[in-house]
């Protein structure tokens, strides 16, 4: 029974800054969300992926119902949960008698509660005894743990969110925060207007939202950090910046490290980042001469093949300047999914074990065997994301069960891994949205739970737990994840190890936290203390947290002892290695791929709010303004993008923020929202030695111009959703194919397509019926010779579904109509005629893009502003962009510098 608004305190779903979330719903639906101002990551804030949580999961989206599929080929059905888990129960024993523990794997994710990944890994460790359990985080985290493990002797990030706002020198290499971990960007921005001395330095090879804040901004080559680094230590040791006192007390290895950076000279330096002499020795200096040093890193440093080295030379920078463990200090390494932490925690990754243990470490297992009650865990090595999805393609692993992530669409080398899945016997997909491509090749689908519906703890960036709370139950079937792995393991265990009382007993997912926390009694990151009574009354807190704690641990080695066998933080001298191997270096272009400020991953849930398209609609790589005229290309032309592995055809467009020879391609795009395997059909899966994290940053490329003439554009409003569903597969015959939504309150599917020639009629009809053209008030005109065909519906003096074919030049300015919800008389005629407006009509929406999403201010409205004269703070008051989450106000200001360069020039 719904009962009027009540308020459950959570946490956000989104990134690794962990902000505490009020949800509002009626014990049925959510209906609102808002920041919790208790929330000691957030304070309130949300940001604007943040606050538009409610919008999203749209229920035509969701998984529903288990779905099992009786034979390749054919279509799966709706089935119930006993014969979904009785038949993966029984396929995985068959298999497991057959083919050994080995031939099973499981692929999981950062975005899982730590609940569920601790019942994952029991699952696969203490039952089916194998270590092939991996998750996502191998993209993500894998170079910061080994980076921290080396160096510092545990997996912990040292700092916590107020050392960012209390520093006097911040380095943030390869991470941008204000579209990655904008509320923690809010935050330093609020720092650094009340401490202008504050010095920020960013290193990215592209000049990102984050750059507005930064008072250095070095634009090096990519894939250059370890020499930067080197370099950098060069200089503090020229010039006596260092802190010989710290080092001869807290660390090792120093020397080695002296002689391999002797190498680095400024100039050498210079040339292999391809900075200026002078940006380096600034850097050194603000850096050598700062009271407190603390640098913020992500995926420019870990998604790279010699992602350890780029951490442990940064962690290098730290120690030989003793800038750790004291305020405003330290080496704090971004978190990017919601529970990436967890994951870390309960042992996540192949090679980890649960409370920050080694699989290869004998004492380990059996510390853990014996708290589970099993005689051993397995000894074999397990397989890491990329070499578990290899495994699966060449047969040796025939079940595999994915839960919360979409392979599909996210690991490098697409080609492989959808070949990898069409042929793995059987796949299980654990999931909350039934439209992402990895769910296309699941044999059984299984309805997760998600954001609101579930229960469970989430570790963030800074090591502070929080209790996420369930607000409403799980729509139609769906189910929490840890209920669902547990089900599926209690049945394994009849057929496995029948007779023996159960290893999965748990009632709720408190148990398995109980259960779970021992397991990281007296160890580094001990939570023992923990309860989520004790979260509930003290709320978040910060491990390590032992039992009769009284507040969390802000803040590690600050008596300079580190979990090392010696307690001495470790140097590491490891030599800058190119990025490129020859084979990608013939390729003129390097991909570089990231993040949008308001899409999440492969948009799963962020795809199904309208809205959060209104900043960037569509897939466009981004190249500098010389690249395109060098190969004759204009804004808005279509290119084919191609790897080693694979292409892709998408539009380009100029982008001054990468410089010559290199792109920029998001990295949200899958083949759902773009025809082709999305973005990473070209990106490589080589991978770094020790952390095994692919490259996912560079990838030799190439772009070449496509004609493709015939063109359809197409927009129909409402039930978007579903539309989706039925239209996308009908673009499988065109070489190029958009999908995007737009609109804010009356939200539709918007569609561009092009081939080389018309499709059969036929397709067209079929396309039509979807978008409702195919009869009642149908404005129509054709003509067959041209292949021209046009559509327009108008309901209540309202145009509500568009079809251009053939001939697309009216395609903005019937949009614009659509949108202002206008279609009077005399325009009428107009409709159907080649022309981008009628004459002497002003009717095209120059609105550009939506900036400021929250209050729907585009960037149209904001140039016009500023043309007026208007500061930030007059834009703020006059449009009220940028004065609700905030995540806008870095674009604003870099319009704001763009103009006075222009008035300057
Ligand atoms: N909006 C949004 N926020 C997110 C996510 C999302 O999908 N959307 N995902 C979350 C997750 S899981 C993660 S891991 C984080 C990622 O957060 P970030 O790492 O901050 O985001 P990215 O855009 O992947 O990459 C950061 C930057 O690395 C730069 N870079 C590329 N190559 C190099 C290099 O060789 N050296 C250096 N120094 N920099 C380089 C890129 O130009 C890019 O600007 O974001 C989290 N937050
Ligand atoms: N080219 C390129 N590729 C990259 C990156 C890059 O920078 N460049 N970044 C990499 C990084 S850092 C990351 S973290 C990965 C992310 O890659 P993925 O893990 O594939 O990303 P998501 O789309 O977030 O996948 C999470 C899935 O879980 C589903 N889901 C949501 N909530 C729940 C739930 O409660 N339970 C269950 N069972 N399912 C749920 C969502 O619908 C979604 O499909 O991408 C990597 N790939
Ligand atoms: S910064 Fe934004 S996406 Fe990240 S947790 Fe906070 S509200 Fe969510
Ligand atoms: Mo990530």
């Amino acid at each position: 029974m719904a009962s009027p608004t009540q308020v459950t305190a959570s946490t956000c779903c989104y990134c690794g800054v962990g902000c505490g979330v009020l949800i509002e719903h009626d014990g049925e639906k959510i209906l609102g969300v808002a920041g919790d101002p208790s929330h000691p990551a957030n304070f309130g804030k949300l940001c604007s992926k943040g606050s538009t949580l409610h919008l999203t999961g749209d229920l035509d989206a969701r998984a529903l119902h288990p779905e099992l599929r009786l034979g390749k080929g054919l279509a799966r059905s709706r089935t119930d949960w006993d014969s979904a888990l009785d038949h993966a129960a029984a396929v995985f024993a068959e298999t497991i008698r057959e083919h050994g523990p080995d031939s099973v794997a499981f692929y999981i994710s950062g975005q899982l509660l730590t609940e569920d990944y601790y019942a994952f890994n029991k699952l696969a460790r203490a039952l089916v005894g194998t270590n092939n359990i991996d998750s996502n985080s191998r993209l993500c985290m894998s170079s910061a743990v080994v980076g921290y493990k080396r160096s510092l002797g545990a997996d912990a990030p040292p700092c916590n969110y107020e050392d960012i706002e209390q520093s006097d020198c911040l380095l943030i290499a390869g991470s941008n925060m204000a579209y990655a971990h904008p509320v923690l960007f809010r935050r330093l921005e609020e720092a650094k207007a009340r401490r202008p001395e504050m010095q920020i330095i960013v290193v990215d090879p592209r000049r990102t939202d984050t750059c507005e804040l930064a008072d250095l901004h070095l634009a090096i080559l990519p894939g250059t950090d370890v020499a930067l680094f080197h370099g950098i230590l060069h200089i503090l040791l020229w010039e006596g910046w260092i802190d010989r006192a710290y080092i001869d007390a807290h660390t090792e290895g120093f020397d080695a490290l002296k002689k391999l950076v002797r190498d680095y000279s400024p100039a050498v330096t210079a040339d292999l980042c391809g900075i200026s002499l002078d940006d380096l020795q600034r850097c050194a200096e603000l850096i050598g001469r700062a009271p407190s040093f603390l640098s913020l890193w992500c995926m420019g440093l870990n998604q790279s093949s010699s992602g350890s080295a780029k951490n442990s030379a940064l962690i290098n920078l730290h120690l030989a300047t003793g800038q750790i463990g004291k305020p405003g200090a330290g080496p704090f390494s971004l978190t990017g999914q919601p529970n990436a932490m967890g994951g870390r925690e309960t042992g996540s990754l192949s090679n980890l074990l649960p409370g920050h243990r080694e699989a290869g470490n004998a004492e380990h297992r059996a510390e853990v065997a014996a708290y589970w009650g099993v005689d051993a865990l397995p000894q074999t090595p397990g397989l890491s994301a990329i070499e578990l999805f290899d495994a699966v393609h060449d047969g040796r692993i025939k079940a595999l069960w994915i839960a919360c992530t979409n392979p599909a669409q996210s690991l490098p080398n697409q080609s492989k891994v959808h070949e990898a899945l069409a042929a793995c016997p059987f796949v299980v997909v654990q999931e909350a949205f039934f439209t992402t491509e990895t769910c296309r090749y699941a044999d059984l689908l299984l309805p997760a739970a998600s954001w609101g519906e579930k229960e469970g703890t989430v570790t963030n960036s800074e090591r502070r737990v929080s209790h996420v709370r369930r607000a409403v139950p799980a729509p139609f079937d769906a189910r929490p994840d840890w209920s669902i792995t547990c089900d599926f393991a209690r049945r394994l265990e009849t057929l496995l190890r029948p007779g023996l009382p159960s290893l999965f007993d748990f009632a709720d997912s408190e148990a398995l936290f109980e259960e779970y926390k021992h397991l990281t009694a007296q160890r580094d990151l001990d939570l023992s203390g923990l309860s989520y009574a004790l979260l509930d009354n003290q709320g978040p807190q910060q491990w390590p947290f032992a039992p009769g704690a009284r507040q969390g641990t802000a803040r590690l080695y600050a008596d300079g002892r580190f979990p090392t066998v010696s307690g001495r933080a470790q140097f590491h001298a490891d030599p800058y290695r190119a990025a490129k191997e020859k084979r990608e270096a013939r390729y003129s272009l390097t991909l570089n791929t990231g993040r949008l400020r308001d899409q999440w991953h492969g948009m799963s849930r962020t795809g199904t709010a309208a809205r959060l398209f209104g900043h960037v609609e569509a897939a466009v790589l981004g190249l500098h303004p010389d690249e395109l005229r060098r190969r004759r290309l204009r804004d808005g032309d279509l290119v084919r993008l191609r790897s080693r592995r694979g292409s892709l055809i998408l539009q380009v467009e100029a982008d001054e923020s990468v410089r010559p020879g290199q792109a920029w391609l998001p990295m949200h795009w899958g083949d759902r929202f773009l025809k082709g395997l999305g973005t990473n059909v070209l990106t490589q899966p080589a991978f770094d030695p020790l952390s095994k994290q692919p490259e996912l940053k560079h990838a030799g490329v190439e772009v070449d111009k496509v004609e493709l003439p015939w063109q359809l554009f197409a927009l129909v409003e409402g039930e978007v959703q579903s539309r989706f569903e039925a239209l996308r597969p009908l673009f499988e015959s065109f070489a190029y194919a958009s999908l995007t939504l737009t609109g804010r309150e009356r939200p539709a599917l918007l569609i561009r397509a092009a081939s080389a020639v018309a499709p059969q009629p036929e397709l067209l009809a079929q396309i039509d019926r979807q978008l409702r053209l195919n009869q009642g008030p149908v404005l129509a005109y054709d003509d067959p010779r041209r292949a021209v065909g046009k559509r327009v519906r108008i309901e209540d003096g309202r145009i509500v579904s568009i079809r251009l074919a053939g001939e697309t030049a009216a395609s903005e300015w019937l949009r614009s109509l659509w949108l202002d919800g206008q279609a009077d008389a005399d325009l009428r005629r107009w409709l159907l005629a080649p022309v981008s407006a009628p004459p002497g009509n002003a009717g095209v929406n120059t609105r550009g893009k939506t900036l400021c999403n929250c209050l729907n201010v585009s960037e149209g409205a904001v140039c016009a502003g500023i043309a007026r004269g208007l500061d930030l703070d007059g834009l703020k008051r006059e449009l009220k962009c940028g004065t609700s989450c905030g995540s806008c106000v870095p674009e604003i200001k870099r319009l704001l510098a763009q103009q006075r360069m222009a008035t300057h020039a």
